[in-house]
C-alpha cells in the first residue's frame, strides 16, 4: 500500500491557477493555443485563424516539468473587464497581455487597476509584450517608459516584461 502511494504521490504534480488578463485584441487566446500546442504533446491544437473575441472564460491546462498551469483566460472587452476580479482569489499569477501594438494608455489604466487590486497583493505577474512582430510595435524599453508608473504599485513581489510574438509561437 505504501509503495502504491508513494507511486502515486511522485506522479501527482504541483498545480497551480494562473489568470491571463489584458485588453480585447491583445492576443490572450492565441497565447493559451501556442501554450498547449507546444507543451502538450497530444494535443492537437486549433487553426489560430478560427480563434474569435472571447466573451467568457477559457480555461487550458499546460504541464511543464512538475508543474501543471492551469490557465484562466478572460475576455478584455470593455464590457467584461469587470469580471475579471470575480477570479483573483483562485490565483497563483498573472499574465497581462500587451499587445505592443495597442493603444497603450488604455492597456496601462487596465494594468493599474489590476495591480492596484488588493486581492493581487504580493501576486507575481508576468508582463507580456506580445505581437513583437508588428512593424510599429513597442520595444520593451518602450512599454517599460509607458508602464513606469505602475512600479509602485507593482511594489516588490517579481514582475517580468518578455517579448513574444504568439501568432507564430516565438518566445512561447
Ligand atoms: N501579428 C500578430 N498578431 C497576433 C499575435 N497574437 C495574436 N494576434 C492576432 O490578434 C488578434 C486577437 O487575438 P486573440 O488571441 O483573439 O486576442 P485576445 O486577447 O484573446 O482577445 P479577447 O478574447 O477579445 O480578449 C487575432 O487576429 C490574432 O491572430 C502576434 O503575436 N502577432
Ligand atoms: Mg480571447
Amino acid at each position: 500500500m505504501y509503495t502504491l502511494l508513494s507511486g502515486l504521490y511522485m506522479f501527482q504534480k504541483d498545480e497551480y491557477c494562473i489568470l491571463i488578463l489584458g485588453l480585447d485584441n491583445a492576443g490572450k487566446t492565441t497565447f493559451l493555443e501556442q501554450s498547449k500546442t507546444r507543451f502538450n504533446k497530444n494535443y492537437q491544437g486549433m487553426s489560430l485563424s478560427k480563434i474569435t473575441t472571447s466573451v467568457g472564460l477559457n480555461i487550458g491546462t499546460v504541464d511543464v516539468g512538475k508543474a501543471r498551469l492551469m490557465f484562466w483566460d478572460l475576455g478584455g472587452q470593455e464590457e467584461v473587464q469587470s469580471l475579471w476580479d470575480k477570479h483573483y482569489a483562485e490565483r497563483h499569477g498573472v499574465l497581462y497581455d500587451i499587445g505592443s501594438t495597442d493603444e497603450e494608455s488604455e492597456s496601462k489604466e487596465a494594468f493599474e487597476k489590476v495591480v492596484s487590486s488588493e486581492a493581487l497583493d504580493g501576486v507575481p505577474i508576468l508582463v507580456l509584450a506580445n505581437k513583437q512582430d508588428g512593424e510599429t510595435c513597442l520595444s520593451i524599453p518602450d512599454i517599460k517608459t509607458a508602464f513606469s508608473d505602475c512600479t509602485c504599485k507593482i511594489g516588490r513581489r517579481d514582475c517580468l516584461t518578455p517579448g513574444l510574438t504568439a501568432l507564430t509561437g516565438k518566445g512561447v
